[in-house]
């Protein structure tokens, strides 16, 4: 391998469980080797706004904008504009701050003069000043559809206006199948050194960029230089609803039932030090198995996980 392709990287990733890799990896590598392939499934249309919720997240985390407690939103937001549009009876659910709405305002007036997503995307990073590459998977729109036992919901309805109760039937990604990958995203998978599965959530985070075809059968060419995190430790969820989810999708909620979703294009499988028991098993399933801590709650921690997976 070319000494320049050893030293892209590559992630795929979801939004808040992710952000903490990508975090450790932008301050351990040089920012501008990593490129990001980002899940656009959760995007939603409000207030005739097109709104990103991922792309978002992972830029404003890079940009050191994000707010640390929701990891989600601008730190320090203010809500004027979302309390004058509940008084005008517009939906209030989607927490829609003042600055995050410009970000929201900019994206949809690019779109509207005929700009595409990834420039928008690129538009936002730049502004940002964030210097690793922010790709979303496609600009086709590849919505998640949760298929509950209240009905078809948007995802963002399931997950934040209903709270992830409704029991989940299935999950549909509406156009995937005939969805382009984004410009960039395939050769970011075939130019990279490894190409990192960020901790997110497998159903309905990093599931809708493997349904895009194309992008699945690129990982299956590179697998032997594929590293997927677990986001399971112990059988439960880092962030938000992945144990829960799996569990009511029929999947088993833990390490080996996530490895044994991505085992066709996973060269290494990597879990927490507290699922050593189930490494024999995910070896099994044709995968390599690291063993390294999970848990990132610390900055050093993001860091040490990050150096961990560049040294693998
Ligand atoms: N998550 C919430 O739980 N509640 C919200 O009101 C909310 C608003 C929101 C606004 C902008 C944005 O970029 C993200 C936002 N999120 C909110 C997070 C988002 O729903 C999910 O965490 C992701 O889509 C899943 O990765």
């Amino acid at each position: 391998m070319s000494p320049v392709k050893k030293r892209k990287i590559t992630a795929l990733a979801g939004g808040v469980g992710a952000s903490k890799l990508l975090l450790g990896l932008y301050e351990v590598m040089e920012p501008a080797a990593l490129s990001i392939i980002v899940n656009t499934g959760d995007d939603i249309e409000l207030h005739g706004l097109k709104i990103s919720p991922d792309l978002d997240i992972v830029t404003y985390t890079l940009a050191g904008i994000v707010d640390p407690a929701k990891g989600w939103g601008i730190r320090g937001e203010t809500f004027h504009a979302l309390k004058r549009l509940a008084g005008y009876g517009r939906p209030n659910w989607f927490n829609l701050g003042d600055r995050d709405l410009a970000t929201h305002i900019h994206r949809s007036a690019l779109l509207a003069e005929g700009k595409t997503l990834s420039q928008a995307a690129e538009s936002i990073r730049i502004a940002l000043g964030v210097k690793a590459r922010i790709l979303p998977m496609s600009n086709d729109p590849v919505p998640t559809v949760i298929e509950s036992n209240e009905g078809p919901m948007h995802f963002q309805k399931y997950l934040v206006k209903r709270r992830a109760e409704p029991t989940v039937k299935n999950i549909r990604f509406a156009g995937a199948g005939s969805a382009r990958p984004a410009p960039g995203v395939l050769e970011a998978i075939s130019e990279a050194g490894r190409i990192i599965i960020c901790p997110s959530n497998p159903l309905i985070s990093i599931g809708p960029i493997l349904a895009i075809p194309l992008v699945r059968e690129q990982l299956r060419a590179r697998k032997r230089d594929v590293l997927a995190v677990c986001p399971l430790v112990g059988g439960k969820s880092l962030k938000g609803p992945s144990d829960k989810m799996l569990a009511q999708q029929g999947h088993e909620a833990t390490a080996l039932g996530v490895a044994k979703l991505y085992a066709d294009f996973t060269g290494t499988f990597v879990i927490d030090p507290v699922d050593r028991t189930q490494a024999a098993a995910i070896s099994a399933l044709g995968m390599k198995v690291a063993i390294v801590p999970t848990v990132m709650k610390t900055r050093s921690q993001k860091r040490n996980l990050a150096r961990a997976l560049l040294e693998l």
